[in-house]
């Protein structure tokens, strides 16, 4: 069975320094090269994605007259008012400079339809339009995917139970991956969400193992 490593989201404005700092989000990358290693070396494809909003964006809490961090709704979804983020071509929406890039196979971008968000690499948040990364991975062949990145709650979150719908065996890295959490526990409720959807759970020593 074919597998990619699907990297979500390692970009400046989710690290240290970022205008939507993960705690701890940083660690997730030395992890990523570890993984983009050990998958090459097992001749496994690396995809990454990249939240990428035009400035106009209507889930930044500037751009719909809201406080950020706090809830709305936005084209009739439930929405969390985020900091400017991500804004295409900017240094925020950039890869984590440390990021090993050239190993990547293929990138799917994100978020850019300022009306509805995009937390998932495959759908926007009403599964209203796909990005082109299903079709790449079906191209490829692709039966299992290996996720991890930044950040659990939403956007790792939201890519894992995605693919699991549309058919792919997924293993999580779980020490790969870091969260927002907006409330305490939000991470960890996100991991067991995954799990319960048919995830597998492992962190990067396990899964090395098994390549
Ligand atoms: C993300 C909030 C807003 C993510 C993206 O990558 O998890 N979170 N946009
Ligand atoms: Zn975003």
């Amino acid at each position: 069975m074919k597998s990619a490593l699907l990297l979500i989201d390692l970009q400046n404005d989710f690290c240290h320094g970022g205008a939507l700092a993960v705690a701890e989000g940083d660690e997730t990358i030395n992890i990523a090269n570890l993984a983009i290693a050990a998958c090459r070396h097992a001749n496994i494809t690396v995809v990454a994605s990249q939240d990428w909003h035009p400035a106009d964006h209507r889930s930044f809490a500037v751009n719909s007259q809201a406080e950020a961090w706090t809830l709305g709704e936005l084209d009739g979804l439930p929405q969390v008012w985020w900091p400017v983020h991500c804004v295409q071509g900017q240094h925020g929406a950039d890869f984590h400079p440390d990021l090993n890039t050239a190993a990547l196979d293929y990138i799917v971008y994100k978020g850019q339809d300022s009306a509805i968000d995009s937390y998932s690499a495959f759908y926007d948040n009403g599964k209203r339009a796909a990005t082109l990364l299903h079709d790449w991975l079906q191209q490829a062949q692709i039966e299992h995917v290996i996720v991890m990145g930044l950040a659990t709650d939403y956007c790792v979150k939201f890519s894992v139970l995605d693919a699991l719908e549309l058919g792919y065996q997924v293993t999580l890295l779980g020490d790969g991956c870091r969260g927002v959490n907006l409330e305490p526990g939000d991470s960890k409720r996100a991991i067991d969400e995954m799990q319960q959807a048919g995830a597998k759970v492992q962190n990067l020593s396990e899964l090395v193992g098994t390549l």
